[in-house]
């Protein structure tokens, strides 16, 4: 065969469909891309051939021994959880094929040409997908033992077919067929597992846990807290969704898990707020807390002051919130708002003696980020975006650069959670 010929063959597969030979790599749903340094494009759709904002660009395929990856550009900021009208389609080898719907959250399955499962829940899929705010890049993953209408399977052999529809401006990646993708090629580096020792003696472990309404106290519930918390051996932890027992009452239950040393004791503050959730418990004395209610709604996030001298050589303040839910942007950005100018006002005197300068500053909580990125960016840039009522602008650091944002693995996988 001429190489004239082989080259004109090979162009005729690339233009008809897009073949993406795969390239294994341990992707982490985390929204950082890092990750996929080591992962070339699989397609490049135009740019200009979509009539709404939302035009498709770039997209990436991987794969591990769990999940089907893909990473995909659009130009305008999308929420990828709702109001969008993106579609992802993964087609296998036995007539399967699933349409996913991401701002609906929801799918369809066929097979073998006829729908077999309807309104499908991203559980009976294993999707994954970050961020979970506003953005222009997003990472998904879709499990390779995913059954979706619970008798066959999505991924029956290693080759997969790929395509991604947006129906408000009617554009396609590809513009016509799919993108082809190989699963299982290439070796993927060993999973190391984190231990549990601490390996400096100025170590602070910090955990935040949402115990959903009160399960901490429930007896069905307990046992299973106490063994976690147990094998942790957290120094701080705060707690979101305690409604009907007090910070005392925390304290003493920790107090009952973890014993401290001789004349050593736990400490725990919440909020002075009829409705405040968030209860933060401490080995470290709490020499001053804050109750930050900016809704003025009786519910509140807490800000503490820990005495860590003699361990670090100075006091840390930890933030510990729980921004409203779901759709609820408006209020999530004025929750965050008020922590910057907290923190703001901590350094000017406003709240009484100032914060001392260089405090380690650490939020902790259940952040509720599922809407517009501006929320995260207002916690580790402090862009207050309601500067009438919250003041201007105020970079939290202590240098004048932005905090940074801790993205914590799963100790036992490079994933930062497991099923
Ligand atoms: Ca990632
Ligand atoms: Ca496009
Ligand atoms: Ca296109
Ligand atoms: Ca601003």
């Amino acid at each position: 065969m001429s190489k004239f010929s082989l080259s004109v063959r090979l162009g005729l597969i690339f233009t008809m469909t897009g073949v993406a030979f795969g390239i294994r790599a341990p992707i982490v749903i985390d929204g950082e891309f890092d990750d996929w340094a080591s992962v070339g494009v699989a397609a490049t759709d135009a740019l200009g051939d979509s009539v709404s904002e939302v035009d498709l660009g770039r997209l990436w395929l991987s794969d591990d021994d769990d999940y089907l990856y893909l990473r995909f550009e659009t130009t305008a900021e999308i929420d990828a959880s709702e109001n969008n009208e993106l579609r992802l389609f993964i087609r296998g080898e036995n007539g399967q094929e699933l349409e996913w719907h991401l701002g609906g959250r929801t799918g369809v399955y066929r097979f073998g040409g006829s729908v077999t499962a309807t309104s499908l829940d991203y559980t009976q899929i294993g999707f994954r997908q970050m961020p979970t705010v506003s953005t222009t890049v997003l990472e998904i993953g879709v499990a390779l033992d995913a059954v979706p209408d619970g008798v066959n399977q999505l991924f029956s052999g290693m080759n997969v077919e790929v395509w991604l529809e947006e129906r408000a401006g009617g554009d396609r990646l590809p513009d016509a067929g799919s993108i082809s993708y190989v699963l299982g090629q290439g070796a993927l580096p060993e999973e190391t597992v984190i231990d549990f020792e601490k390996h400096r003696t100025s170590d602070l472990r910090i955990v935040t846990y949402n115990v959903l309404f009160d399960r901490i106290f429930n007896l069905l519930y307990a046992d299973s807290f106490r063994r976690q918390i147990e094998a942790v051996r957290p120094d701080v932890i705060n707690f979101q969704e305690i409604f009907g027992h007090t910070a005392e009452e925390t304290r003493s239950l920790i107090e009952g898990w973890l014993p401290l040393e001789e004349g050593a004791q736990w400490y725990a503050s919440e909020p002075s707020t009829e409705f405040g959730d968030t209860i933060t418990v401490s080995r470290f004395p709490i020499t001053r807390f804050w109750t930050l209610d900016a809704l003025n709604s009786g519910t509140g996030n807490l800000a503490v002051e820990l005495d860590t001298r003699e361990l670090l050589g100075y006091y840390t303040i930890v933030i510990n919130a729980h921004p409203p839910c779901c759709a609820n942007d408006n209020a999530r950005q004025v929750e965050v708002d008020q922590i910057i100018a907290f923190l703001r006002s901590g350094v000017t005197t406003e709240v009484g003696q100032a914060i001392e300068q260089n405090t380690p500053i650490i939020f902790a909580g259940d952040m509720n980020f599922v809407g517009r990125a501006q929320q995260p960016r207002t916690l580790l840039e402090g862009d207050i975006v309601n500067e009438s009522n919250f003041g201007e602008d105020y970079v939290p650091d202590w240098d004048g650069s932005a905090l940074s944002s801790v993205v914590p693995r799963h100790s036992e996988s490079w994933w930062l959670h497991l099923d």
